[in-house]
């Protein structure tokens, strides 16, 4: 039986991945910060397919390490890591957000990512041929926007990581893609916002965003790509969202 490891399983693209998973039997170990969620998510996956859940941050290189250096020999080999626990916070101007706000994004999107693939890394191994690393990048990542600053650079950080990883794993059968998403409507901006419902609804009202259901379905097209396919770089946005063109400054 596969399967999948998936960070940041209590929300958004991570939980709807482990329900597309579970729909094709995959087994699951799912993690995040939040364990009444993934109490919950267990509860409702439990009964399809084999789930272990692990309440951990992924800032916490000696928690990742312990975690995934002792799980169960039923979830190994590992065929699918998908890194995917994430944040993007301070939606102002570079030169008005704090200073937490950066480190915070960085020492997630950034180094979390790097704690769990290092840790992650001799299970996929183990398992070589169609084995997967599916990072969630970002569109963030290849596009400059106002107010995108670190959130932007840590995402361009994990499409370079994945394609030197691919380099190193060039003859173990191991695929690394990056998957970059536009617009998702996700709880992704009302932590982005610090909880202010009101600017996550405005900004997904009157348009068609991605859904997470969408995210998943990739994912679990990826994973199930034949062992010879790589896909090094996915980006997808909606069709109602699109780029802008340079701002120019004037005098007034
Ligand atoms: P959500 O906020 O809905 O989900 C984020 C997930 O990440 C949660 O499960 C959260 O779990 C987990 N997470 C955050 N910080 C940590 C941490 N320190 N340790 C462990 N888990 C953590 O957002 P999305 O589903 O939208 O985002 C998922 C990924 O996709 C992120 O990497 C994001 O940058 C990326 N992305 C999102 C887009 C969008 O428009 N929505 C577009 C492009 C990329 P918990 O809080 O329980 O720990
Ligand atoms: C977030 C997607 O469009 O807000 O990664 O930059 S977007």
């Amino acid at each position: 039986m596969p399967s999948v490891l998936i960070t940041g399983a209590t929300s958004g693209f991570g939980k709807a991945a482990a329900q597309r998973f579970a729909q094709a039997g995959w087994s699951l170990i799912l993690t995040g910060r939040r364990k009444e969620r993934l109490d919950a998510l267990e509860k409702e996956l439990a009964a399809k397919v084999p789930v272990l859940t692990l309440a951990l941050d992924v800032r916490d290189s000696d928690a990742v390490a312990r975690e995934l250096g002792n799980l169960p020999d039923a979830f190994l080999p590992l065929t699918c890591l998908i890194n995917n626990a994430g944040l993007a916070l301070a939606p102002e101007p570079a030169q008005k957000v704090a200073l937490e706000d950066w480190h915070t994004m960085i020492d997630t999107n950034v180094t979390g990512l790097v704690n769990v693939t290092h840790a992650a890394l001799p299970l996929l191994l183990e398992h070589g041929a169609g084995a997967s690393i599916l990072n969630l990048g970002s569109v963030a990542g290849q596009w400059p926007y106002p107010g995108g600053h670190v959130y932007g650079a840590t995402k361009a950080f994990v499409q370079q990581f994945g394609y030197n990883l691919r380099c190193d794993l060039l003859g173990t059968g191991v695929r690394v893609t990056d998957l970059a998403p536009g617009m998702a409507e996700t709880e992704f901006t009302l932590v982005r916002t610090k909880g202010n419902q009101a600017a996550s609804d405005a900004l997904y009202s009157g348009t068609t965003p991605l859904q997470a259901e969408d995210i998943a379905e990739q994912l679990f097209y990826l994973a199930t790509l034949p062992a010879h396919i790589n896909i090094n770089r996915l980006e997808i946005m909606p069709v109602r969202q699109a780029w802008s063109p340079f701002a120019v400054d004037r005098d007034a």
